[in-house]
């Protein structure tokens, strides 16, 4: 099925010459920080995908379990023959839950992961072979566009997984102000959000037990080795993750196990013992409080639906008018 999917290349993250820059920029601040973005490569998607089935991981779950549910309503709400494009769309899995219901006329793949975007796409467009399957390779946390020769009548973004809280509450308002641009009027945008919960549940989610968001944390500095050469013992650090409640936020960390350099780009970056490199935050919203935010971005919330148990919740926001 290779010329099933329409692969829009131009949309290519940068060269790797500025990949380098933002990793340094980050490895030599005060405290050091790396985007998690830098988290997807391959080998990093499959631990994702991984982590993904971790009983401890609720996220994922949750969010099926709530689209398989509400897929009809979902439907009724953001109507059928949309352009479906799905953000951060990883193996592709959870818009299989909404295709049959929404029957878009047209759906468009968006990751940074090239050849995992390729190969899931591929898979889509086998199984489900009335939709025209696009993909197109971006961060996100550059300015989009749409690539041309779109069909459907109106684009409705598929951002699921609360990827959203990757992002500061800043930096999702203006993704969320990005985007509410790029959609006409009556266009929309259906978001996964994790909510605010006890702690237990969220250290237990990012310290799963099988040790997959460890591995997945810690191939961050596998990929500096294997991808930008950077010289750094992976085993020289461990991973820790926690809820901080006052910012309501998982902050994920790789912490120095003793004084240590390495060296990247020419570059050699000192750690200390203990010293923490601070590779992810995954923020955690109230319904409201993230109403509040996409209506400061230009959307209104049309409905929402959450479990049982109130972990996970799914909106639909329409561009304002
Ligand atoms: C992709 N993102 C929403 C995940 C999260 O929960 O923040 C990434 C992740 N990090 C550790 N486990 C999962």
């Amino acid at each position: 099925m290779e010329s099933a999917v329409r692969f829009h290349d131009h949309h290519l993250p940068e060269v790797a010459g500025s990949l380098h820059e933002e990793l340094l920029t980050g490895l030599t601040a005060t405290p050091k920080y790396a985007s998690p973005k830098f988290f997807y490569d391959r080998r990093g998607s499959e631990l994702f995908d991984a982590i993904c089935e971790q009983p401890e991981y609720y996220p994922t779950r949750t969010e099926e379990a709530i689209l398989r549910a509400a897929a009809a309503d979902i439907a009724e709400v953001v109507g059928r023959d949309a352009t479906l494009i799905e953000l951060g769309s990883g193996a592709s899995r959870k818009v299989r839950l909404l295709l049959e219901a929404l029957h878009p006329a047209c759906y468009l793949g968006v990751d940074i992961s090239r050849e995992f975007l390729l190969e899931s796409t591929h898979r889509l467009a086998a199984d489900y072979p009335w939709l025209e399957v696009h993909a197109a390779c971006a961060d996100l946390t550059h300015p989009m566009r749409w690539p041309d020769g779109l069909s459907g009548e109106r684009p409705v973004a598929f951002f699921p997984g609360s990827s959203i809280g990757n992002f500061t509450p800043e930096e999702a308002e203006s993704f969320l102000r990005g985007l509410s641009q790029l959609l006409p009027t009556g266009g929309g945008l259906l978001i996964g959000v994790d909510l605010i919960k006890d702690r237990a549940i969220l250290d237990a989610a990012y310290n799963d037990a099988a040790g997959v968001t460890a591995a997945f944390n810690l191939n961050l500095l596998e990929r500096l080795r294997r991808e930008f050469e950077a010289e750094v013992e992976p085993q020289a650090f461990r991973h820790r993750a926690f809820y901080n409640e006052l910012d309501s936020r998982i902050e994920m960390h790789l912490v120095s196990l003793y004084d240590q350099a390495m060296h990247l780009a020419g570059e050699r970056i000192e750690f200390t013992a203990g010293e923490s490199l601070h590779t992810e935050n995954s923020y955690k919203y109230s319904i409201t409080g993230f109403c509040e935010l996409a209506g400061r971005a230009g959307f209104e919330p049309r409905a929402h639906w959450t479990d049982r148990d109130a972990l996970f919740c799914i909106l639909y926001l329409e561009r304002a008018a």
